[in-house]
C-alpha cells in the first residue's frame, strides 16, 4: 500500500513539473524588437524562440554570461552565419532579410539551441 502511495506521489510531482514547464513556454515565441536581448547562460538561450519579420534586415543582440567555451559562438547553420560572442557583453549580429521559415541557431557543439521563426 505504501508503495502505491509513493508511486502516486511521484506521479503527482511529475504532473506538477510538467504543468509548469508547459506553462512557462511561450507558444509563438518572443517578438523581435531592436532592444530584445538574447541571454546566453546556463546552457540555454533566453528567449530560445524568437519571431522575426520576414523580408527585413534585423540585428540580434546576444548577451553572453556563460564564460565556458561552449557558449563562445552562435551559429546559424542554414544561413552560413556565425559570430563570436564576447563574455559579459552584448554582441550584435546582423542578419540579412529572411524568407518565411524557421532558422535554428546553436552553439558550435549544438548544446545551446534556439529558433528564429520568420513570418
Ligand atoms: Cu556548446
Amino acid at each position: 500500500m505504501s508503495l502505491l502511495v509513493n508511486i502516486l506521489g511521484l506521479l503527482l510531482i511529475a504532473a506538477i513539473v510538467w504543468w509548469f514547464w508547459l506553462a512557462g513556454r511561450k507558444n509563438g515565441g518572443e517578438h523581435y524588437s531592436d532592444t530584445l536581448e538574447i541571454l546566453v547562460k546556463d546552457g540555454v538561450y533566453d528567449p530560445d524562440r524568437i519571431e522575426v519579420p520576414a523580408g527585413e534586415e534585423i540585428t540580434l543582440h546576444f548577451r553572453r554570461e556563460d564564460p565556458s567555451p561552449c557558449a563562445e559562438y552562435v551559429v546559424f547553420s542554414d544561413l552560413d552565419i556565425s559570430k563570436q560572442l564576447a563574455v559579459h557583453k552584448v554582441t550584435e549580429l546582423n542578419l540579412p532579410a529572411l524568407q518565411k521559415g524557421e532558422y535554428p541557431f546553436t552553439c558550435q557543439m549544438k548544446m545551446y539551441r534556439g529558433l528564429l521563426v520568420s513570418r
